[in-house]
């Protein structure tokens, strides 16, 4: 029998978490043979809800659900976690930007980033979720110097699951037959979803999803509004942002990092930029990258064009303002 890894949840009372601690029980994010430890982290306003959680986790009688720790303390928390999952956040309440959320959110960043530099498990693989999630992850990794860059991440697969959806819906394919595409940069509405390299599976080989769109004016106007904007979309028809999506992008996120992704096939991940495509080294910025024994690496070489270019330019510097914002907000 495996060892349980450790999993960490964190704002494990929230919307999300109540979708996303199910989905890891049932073997969604390690394996269907993978036994799991949740460790739920909330405040102390969501104590008893968290408590609840617990509750209905061990009414579900998960096979592969080894222990649960439900805790408002942060070092019980982050002891000894393999994976880390940092949902907790202060919440984009209606008519906010996302810049007075920041300096709420960079501080609780900073203050967790100790705690698992301290207790978390030396190999401990980290992704951000909270908001702003790019900027969030940076603070962690300036915070917790001695956790290894490569092991700091933050989620923009849920924006990568989207692209790859609205293209499932245009060319009418599953959407299990589209692949490749890209999301640069942010997770805001300065993200460039990228289709020029995506592609179709076919029985005849793989098609370029550029060719069969057959209009450059609507990957470049139409597709990037809904991805964009859908995080919007969701919130105006379920009064509520989205949170089962969500849950199934951090699974797939930690699923392909930890146990690899198919050849020839790439996913995006917020990772800490080395240089590659021209973006300012030691961003935490959105890749495309392909994974292999548990490291990501970002997939070189691919052709940008002028229009990409601008785009993928303007969210770096947009993740370069909000740097600065958040070190403001640190007082540093
Ligand atoms: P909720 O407000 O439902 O849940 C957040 C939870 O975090 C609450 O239970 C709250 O008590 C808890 N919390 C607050 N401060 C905490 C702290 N210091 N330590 C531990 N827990 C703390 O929000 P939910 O809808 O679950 O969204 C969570 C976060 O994900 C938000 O920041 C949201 O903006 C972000 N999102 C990021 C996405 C991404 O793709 N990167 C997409 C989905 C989501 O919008």
């Amino acid at each position: 029998d495996k060892e349980p890894v450790i999993v960490l949840v964190t704002g494990a009372a929230g919307q999300i978490g109540y979708a996303l601690v199910p989905m890891i029980a049932r073997g969604l994010m390690l394996g269907p043979d993978q036994p799991v430890i949740l460790h739920m982290l909330d405040i102390e306003p969501a104590a008893e809800a968290l408590e609840g959680v617990k509750m209905e986790l061990i009414d579900a009688a998960f096979p592969l659900l080894k222990g649960v720790v439900a805790t408002t303390d942060v070092v019980e928390a982050c002891m000894n976690v393999n994976i880390a999952v940092m949902v907790g956040g202060f919440p984009r309440k209606e008519g906010m930007e996302r810049k007075d959320v920041m300096s709420k959110n960079v501080a609780i960043y900073k203050a967790q980033a100790s705690a698992l530099e301290q207790h978390a498990a030396a190999d401990c693989k980290v992704l951000v979720v909270a908001n702003p999630a790019n900027t969030n992850a940076l603070i962690l990794k300036e915070f917790a110097p001695s956790i290894p860059e490569k092991n700091i991440t933050c989620l923009t697969r849920l924006d990568h699951n989207r692209a790859l959806g609205q293209i499932s819906e245009r060319l009418n394919v599953p959407v299990s037959e589209v692949k490749n595409v890209i999301v640069w940069g942010n997770h805001s509405s300065t993200q460039y979803p990228d289709a020029n390299h995506a592609t179709i599976i076919t029985s005849n080989g793989d098609k370029s999803v550029r060719e069969l769109v057959a209009d450059d004016n609507w990957l470049k106007t139409e597709f990037q509004s809904i991805v964009q904007q859908r995080g919007a979309a969701i919130i105006k028809a379920r009064k509520l942002s989205s949170a089962l999506s969500a849950a199934s992008a951090i699974c797939d996120h930690m699923r392909d990092w930890v146990h690899g992704t198919s050849t020839g096939t790439w996913v995006s991940m917020g990772v800490c930029s080395d240089g590659s495509y021209g973006i300012e080294p030691g961003l935490i910025y959105s890749f495309p990258v392909s994974c292999q024994n548990g490291k990501w690496s970002i997939v070189q070489g691919l052709k940008i064009d002028e229009f990409s270019r601008a785009k993928m330019d303007a969210t770096a510097k947009e993740l370069i303002e909000e740097k600065s914002t958040a070190y403001t907000c640190l007082e540093l």
